[in-house]
């Protein structure tokens, strides 16, 4: 008998190493009990002979749009996870590809740059993320500097920082039919002996800590937040409850973070243990 396990699909791009991008995204998906459905936009590619730079290669973005054609004319799919993008032309097409169907979420992690890229063309891209795609988010999750960038903010050095980026972030999201969030992380780079998350959802604040597992950044750290955020929507949590277990399969994966030759070691999905 066929089944039907919850199903989410993540638009994203491939990072080679298998540290970040839909590889990180589609691990999280079944270690969390979700059937995985992958749109790929670009292909990054790290140069170990130059200093791990970015190599990226992005997706004609025709072939975005049939993948995505392919995805959702296959499956029910209600949940979506967008995560790195790239190029104007692949914001616009992902943008009408999202608004040409109802989605009960749109998880959007804004991976503004890549590097590798020129400045000029990464201004682009993050104007067209803005003005095109987070139109369309239900949750957004913003590292410090993403927060920062979107907020029109110099640089974030506190959790009140934090949070008040998290607000001019919101405020930029449609209001008034359904309530949306954002997640602006601290991460290792935020001052202080805690890992720091501040959830907003238009009215409330809620902060999140848990103690730093050391100060180094673990590649993967925020797909694999996103993915799981998607992960536990799909399966039919609300979005605090989604983000309460995205940090702890977020910690559990930096605890048992996989060796790497890259200048960051990486999350290791595998060591989250669902409770009960
Ligand atoms: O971690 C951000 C990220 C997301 N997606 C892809 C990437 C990276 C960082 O390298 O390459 C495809």
């Amino acid at each position: 008998m066929p089944s039907t396990p919850p199903l989410a699909l993540v638009v994203a791009g491939s990072e080679a190493t298998g540290g970040a991008g839909i590889q990180a995204d589609l691990k999280t998906f079944q270690q969390l009990g979700v059937y995985g459905v992958g749109t790929l936009t670009c292909i990054v590619s790290f140069d170990p002979t130059d200093g791990w730079a970015h190599r990226f290669v992005p997706v004609d973005p025709q072939v975005i749009a049939d993948q995505f054609e392919a995805a959702t004319a296959t499956h029910d799919l209600g949940t979506v996870k967008i995560g790195m993008l790239g190029t104007p032309a692949t914001v616009e097409v992902v943008a009408r590809s999202l608004a040409s169907r109802p989605w009960q979420h749109v998880v959007l992690d804004p991976v503004l740059i890549c590097k590798g890229q020129e400045p000029g063309a990464a201004l682009d891209t993050d104007t067209a993320l803005r003005e095109q795609v987070l139109p369309h988010a239900t949750v957004v999750t913003p590292n410090l500097f993403e927060a920062a960038t979107l907020a029109g903010m110099d640089a974030i050095g506190s959790v009140e920082e934090l949070t008040e980026a998290a607000r001019r972030v919101h405020a930029q999201l449609p209001a008034g039919d359904g309530t949306r969030y954002v997640v602006a992380k601290g991460g290792a780079e935020l001052p202080g002996p805690d890992a720091v998350d501040v959830l907003f959802d238009g009215t409330d604040v809620t902060v999140l800590a848990s103690p730093k597992i050391g100060e180094e950044r673990v590649s993967g750290a925020g797909c694999t937040f996103a993915a799981a955020i998607t992960a536990e929507l799909a399966k039919g949590a609300d979005v605090p409850a989604a983000v309460r277990i995205a940090k702890d399969v977020v910690t559990a994966g930096i605890e048992a973070r996989v060796a790497a030759r890259t200048p960051f070691d990486t999350v290791w999905q595998g060591a989250y243990a669902p409770e009960g």
